[in-house]
């Protein structure tokens, strides 16, 4: 029987587990019913969460920081959403079955919500679904909601994209690795995390990361997940940088980031179609962009081809 998007709506106002844990699971698998449903929450405020992505190269200490920042904020009577991106990897097994057990203590209150997902190599399909699940935990009430992300790779960092603000958790002894996705992942943040500051060198990173964070006026934040010791500081500064980001163009970027989220589900939802249309084509010969275009037009798409660029742009679905 097909769910009733108004019925697990009132559900998911009504914080029923069930009906939150229904509601992602039909976004996750595409179900016809995501579509009105997730139309519906866009009715609901939501703009009072603040969305969270921790985000750093494994074995950081995201996850315990993230048990931490959930006890703390437990601890003010919030309620908290948690969206863990695991990598779908069989071999990366070990890590996810130890952040469940990590979250374990949490996993009785029900003012905890924690959802898992796999990126199993989709990353339009996993922002998609994991954009939705933030917006299905605000709904039923969650504020803050954290976006976990497993590593540092690309589906990570496009997932992170989604949140308010991003939370780059950096410690000491991880090697070249670290080195390498620094810069990178700077950019990207809105706050720097040196973890396991009970670790003699972390202060070393933390001296090295202060002139990186300061030229892009970020801050750095010292934690010790292990004891809790600078998570209330963190979890202060979190707040703090959110409420600048509000006065200063989070909301142009939160709106581009729904466009992001537009196209995302554009492709998510026009690659089964065009891969049906493809394999009924059977032996395919010459150039691929050409083919490319003639299977587009065969969907129904009309391109108009630009001579100064040579790039072809859609002008009008007409299906
Ligand atoms: N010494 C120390 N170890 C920590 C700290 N935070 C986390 N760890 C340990 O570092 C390892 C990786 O932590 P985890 O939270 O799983 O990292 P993640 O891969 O980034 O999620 C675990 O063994 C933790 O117990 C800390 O502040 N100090
Ligand atoms: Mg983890």
């Amino acid at each position: 029987m097909s769910p009733d998007p108004q019925r697990l709506l009132e559900g998911i106002c009504r914080r029923d587990p069930r009906a939150i844990a229904r509601a992602i699971t039909l976004v996750e698998d595409c179900h016809p019913a995501a579509e009105p449903l997730l139309a519906a929450l866009d009715e609901a405020p939501l703009d009072k969460a603040t969305t969270v992505g921790i985000t750093g190269p494994g074995g950081a200490g995201k996850s315990t920081l993230t048990q931490q920042l959930i006890a703390h904020w437990r601890g003010q009577g919030r309620r908290i959403g948690v969206v863990a991106i695991d990598p779908s990897s069989p071999i990366s097994g070990g890590a996810l079955l130890g952040d469940r057990v990590r979250m374990m203590h949490h996993a009785l209150d029900p003012q905890v919500v924690i959802r898992s997902m796999a990126t199993r190599g989709r990353i339009g399909g996993l922002c998609a679904a994991a954009g939705a699940a933030v917006r299905i935990m605000a709904a039923s009430g969650c504020d803050p909601v954290i976006v976990e992300t497993v590593g540092v790779g690309q589906a990570e960092i496009d997932v992170v994209r989604l949140t308010d603000l991003t939370v780059l958790v950096l410690a000491p002894g991880l090697g070249d690795d670290i080195q390498a996705m620094k810069a990178g992942l700077v950019e990207l943040a809105d706050l720097l995390v040196v973890n396991k500051s009970d670790r003699p060198d972390a202060e070393a990173l933390a001296m090295e990361m202060e002139p990186v964070a300061r030229e892009r006026n970020r801050r750095v934040c010292r934690t010790c997940a292990a004891d809790g010791r600078g998570v209330p500081e963190l979890a202060r500064t979190i707040e703090e940088t959110h409420c600048a980001g509000l006065e200063n163009g989070l909301r142009e970027r939160r709106n581009r980031c729904r466009q992001a989220e537009v196209l995302d589900w554009a492709i998510e939802i026009l690659q089964p179609r065009l891969r049906e249309v493809l394999l009924g084509l059977g032996e395919v010969r010459g150039d691929p962009r050409a083919n490319a275009r003639r299977l587009l037009e065969s969907v129904g798409f009309q391109l108009v081809q630009d001579p100064a660029s040579d790039s072809s742009s859609i002008s009008k679905e007409t299906r």
